[in-house]
């Protein structure tokens, strides 16, 4: 336990029903680290937006009064904390292959996640209902009301104003689909994506896999009928524990991990490089045409322009021989024009490496 986990639980601001609260508990509890998870009621949400910056959850205190926000630092945190079991794999390719896919899982998988909540009825209806009932119940309003204004928030922030629409709903849900496809296969013959543990890349995809496609009506009865390896592995990673889910881990990049690294070449990779460049652009909205689809009006996301910096960062910190496989890994998937295409892509966010206790930076907030 490091100093300033001493005097108690990490408190956890967030939600029962978030995606990122899930992929961060997920962590604490394989890590075994006490925590505390307190419902974003509107009181909480103001306290922690005059604290981090930001309203987004998670958010979490630590004992010793600091805030630290967004789930990628804050485990690359704890884990200099507690570095034992390590959730980052000890050989580098294997580290910056897993940072890839987690934040390929944390931010490519986000859209057909919203979209399978809000877009179908059953789902939108249930989990507008857990919303408030979790973090409104004192709001002094009629029921139907609040959880008519949340499915409408979220219908306009994360469905028509993320570029879902009849043109492009198809390809969203093809994205789920395809990562069920590449997830089953490897979990029907290893229990973690890695070998006998969960590493970054399991914690990266638990926060859509969980909280959003498992647990949600319509894509958790999709993945009950089509992957039901995935369905068992959100259990296991849900109960590991790092004193006794202890196990090897393969050797170099397992081969069954190359669709899911085609993906991030085909789809994602582009995608980063459109956004950051309608950054540098300094526009708001962006039109993008991925795997044959075309996307109109997306909203810029300053983040995700952080996201590719790290992303480079990270691979130029390998050591000469990683360096090389790791090269030759994002060729062999069509990562590496992507990752090298914008030139200096300049978010401006966290110039002096504080996070996870910088400010926050919402997704789409500029
Ligand atoms: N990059 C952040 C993303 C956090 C995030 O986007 N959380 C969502 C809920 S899962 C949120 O708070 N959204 C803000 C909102 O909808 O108001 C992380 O990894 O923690």
């Amino acid at each position: 336990m490091s100093k300033s986990e001493a005097a108690g639980p990490i408190q956890v601001y967030g939600s029962a029903i978030s995606y990122f609260t899930g992929k961060f508990e997920a962590y604490l509890r394989y890590k075994e680290i006490a925590y505390q998870r307190i419902p974003m009621t509107p009181l909480e949400r103001a306290k922690v937006g005059r604290s981090t910056g930001t309203t987004q959850m998670p958010a979490a205190r630590l004992p010793d009064g600091r805030w630290m926000t967004d789930t990628t630092p804050m485990i690359a945190w704890l884990e200099s904390q507690h570095p034992e079991p390590p959730v980052i794999p000890g050989d580098p390719l294997q580290a910056f292959t897993s940072r890839l896919l987690e934040d390929y899982a944390d931010e490519w998988l986000w859209r057909p996640a919203l979209h399978y909540r809000w877009s179908h009825r059953s789902d939108a209806l249930l989990l507008s209902r857990r919303i408030v009932d979790e973090m409104m119940p004192r709001v002094p309003l009629p029921g139907w009301l609040k959880r008519w204004g949340i499915r409408q928030r979220q219908l306009r922030r994360y469905v028509r104003g993320d570029g879902i629409g009849p043109d492009t709903r198809a390809h969203v849900e093809s994205i789920y689909l395809r990562s069920l496809e590449g997830l089953d296969a490897i979990f029907a013959s290893r229990p973690f994506l890695l070998g006998e543990r969960p590493t970054l890349a399991d914690f990266g995809f638990f926060a859509s896999m969980f909280r959003h496609f498992g647990l949600d009506p319509t894509p958790g009865a999709i993945m009950l009928e089509r992957a039901p390896h995935v369905f068992v592995w959100l259990g296991r990673v849900w109960e590991a524990r790092g004193s006794r889910t202890q196990g090897a881990l393969a050797i170099g990049i397992p081969a069954a991990w190359s669709p899911l690294l085609r993906e991030v070449g085909e789809a994602y990779l582009p995608y980063l490089c459109a956004n950051a460049e309608a950054w540098k652009a300094r526009l708001r909205r962006f039109d993008v045409t991925i795997q044959g689809t075309r996307y109109r009006e997306l909203p810029v996301s300053r983040y995700r322009v952080w996201c590719l910096e790290q992303l480079r960062g990270h691979f130029e910190a390998l050591p000469g021989d990683a360096r090389a496989s790791a090269t030759e890994l994002l060729e062999k998937h069509d990562c590496w024009e992507p990752l090298w295409r914008i030139k200096a892509p300049a978010s401006g966010y966290d110039p002096n490496g504080a996070a996870p206790f910088a400010r926050g930076l919402p997704v789409f907030s500029r």
